[in-house]
């Protein structure tokens, strides 16, 4: 089946840290291509988008507000089924429990705030893929 492409950001807590370099290298080490990389601070349009699912949840506006208090890495890796793989490499959403050996369990932690800090984004769907790739990198 053809290549896909999937939306990964590095979050503020992963670029406050240092662990862009680390990120991507396990992203490429996977064998997965690079196809557009951006530092970038997001405003609260671009975020409201992004997440507009998780939209009246308990956590969503200090998600947001999160996700806006410095800049993320916004990349586009493409490769099989890269949706459901780069999923894997990062490991359950709550970085405590998630598995030893994913980015969020080698690297992540619960930091005592009401937001997971989980250092980064995965696209879920080929649908949620295509939508937020359109969001952040528009030209593409
Ligand atoms: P994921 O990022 O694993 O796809 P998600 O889409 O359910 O998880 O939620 C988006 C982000 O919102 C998640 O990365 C961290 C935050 N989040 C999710 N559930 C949360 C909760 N119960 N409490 C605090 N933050 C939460
Ligand atoms: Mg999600």
């Amino acid at each position: 089946s053809a290549p896909e492409r999937t939306l990964v950001l590095v979050k503020p807590d992963g670029v406050r840290r240092g662990l862009v370099g680390e990120v991507l290298r396990r992203i490429e080490a996977k064998g997965y291509t690079l196809v557009a990389a951006e530092l970038r601070t997001a405003d609260a349009e671009l975020l409201g988008a992004h997440y507009a699912e998780h939209e009246g949840k308990p956590f969503y506006p200090a998600l947001v507000e999160f996700m806006a208090s410095g800049p993320v890495l916004a990349v586009v890796a493409e490769g099989h089924r890269v949706i459901e793989g780069f999923r894997v490499l990062a490991g359950a959403t709550d970085p405590t429990t998630a598995a030893p050996g994913t980015i969020r369990g080698d690297l992540g932690r619960e930091w005592g705030l009401r937001v997971t800090q989980n250092l980064v984004h995965g696209s879920d769907s080929p649908e949620s893929a295509a939508r937020e790739i359109a969001l952040w990198f528009p030209h593409l």
